[in-house]
């Protein structure tokens, strides 16, 4: 495949500071050569710059609005244009509210092509929060939210931009939601696999479900991996950990079923704040996940000389 790195090194989103510093940590990780080393073809566009937008309102309940409204354009804008050039847009974050930019820009281009866009949504959090029901007033805790065309932000893109239908969101790993974002939830009919769902059904069939439902809608799937949908144990490098998330194993089968399906179209890689990391850890663990979605295999790996 083309893949097309885009570094959104934002961390207004997020209640503290860190988060902007991912993108050199994935860089330093390795996520450019392990692609090259898979065979793919890999362009680096570097980290987006922006100014804050100050046309924007300084909103009481929605944090660094005019930072964070800044990044969603440019990113909508960048991932667009490369969906649009047949590359993989694969975005290194920074923050989970960068997916209001991202996930926008798919719509637009899923849109174009007259295709629904899918969003697997992999995280301890639901991030449907708006500024009306956030108890943190954190905008990463609102971007689902935003690109269903819930959240009241109405100025930062264009009137007329594509939303995601909520009953295309699957949201899996999910441990940590507030009251009012609950009933949002079930209200938009977001589909919703908790702990407790990975634990009884398992996290394979959970998978071959949502990849039956993309495939047969001929829809493009849009991946967004934050970083605490694993347990803290292993991946300890981000702001809001929550205890019981997935495994290495589990992690590792969702993105070899997802390699195999070949309908996932972009993938954020979010949240990963290397200040709280454990010496690399989390963003290695981050590179080694993408690279089994790009089709790297157990078999596949180098193994130590006899
Ligand atoms: C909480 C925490 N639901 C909030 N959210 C997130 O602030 O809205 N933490 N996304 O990572
Ligand atoms: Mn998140
Ligand atoms: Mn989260
Ligand atoms: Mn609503």
């Amino acid at each position: 495949r083309s893949v097309t790195l885009i570094g959104a090194p934002l961390e207004e989103g997020s209640g503290r500071r860190g988060a902007a510093m991912g993108p050199a940590a994935l860089r330093i990780a390795g996520v450019d050569q392990t692609l090259i080393d898979l065979g793919h073809d890999v362009a680096d566009n570097g980290d987006l710059r922006i100014v804050p937008a100050m046309d924007l309102p300084n909103h009481p309940k929605a944090h660094n609005l005019r930072t964070v409204g800044a990044f969603t354009r440019a990113l909508e804008s960048s991932v667009y244009e490369v969906a649009a050039a047949g590359r993989f847009p694969l975005i290194l974050g920074g923050d989970h509210s960068l997916s209001m930019g991202s996930v926008s820009g798919m719509a637009r281009y899923a849109a174009n092509k007259g295709r629904p866009l899918f969003v697997l949504w992999l995280d301890a959090h639901a991030d449907f929060n708006s500024p009306a029901t956030s108890p943190s007033g954190n905008i990463h805790g609102m971007p689902v939210a935003f690109f269903c065309g819930e959240a009241e932000f109405a100025e930062i893109l264009p009137r007329d931009r594509p939303f995601v239908d909520p009953k295309n969101v699957f949201q899996v790993g999910i441990r940590s939601v507030d009251a009012r974002e609950r009933e949002e939830i079930h209200e938009h009919g977001v589909n919703v696999f908790d702990m407790r769902a990975i634990d009884e059904q398992g996290i394979g069939a959970i998978m071959r479900h949502i990849l039956d439902v993309v495939a047969k809608a001929d829809g493009l799937l849009h991946v967004s991996l934050d970083l605490d949908f694993l347990d803290p144990d292993i991946a300890p490098g981000v702001g809001t950990t929550v205890p019981g998330g997935a495994t290495f194993r589990e992690a590792h089968l969702v993105m070899e079923m997802l390699s195999d399906s070949g309908l996932v179209s972009s993938l954020d890689l979010v949240e990963l704040n290397p200040f709280l990391d454990d010496r690399g850890k989390s963003a290695r663990i981050l590179v080694e996940l993408t690279a089994s979605l790009f089709g790297r295999r157990i078999f596949d790996r180098p193994t130590r000389a006899a």
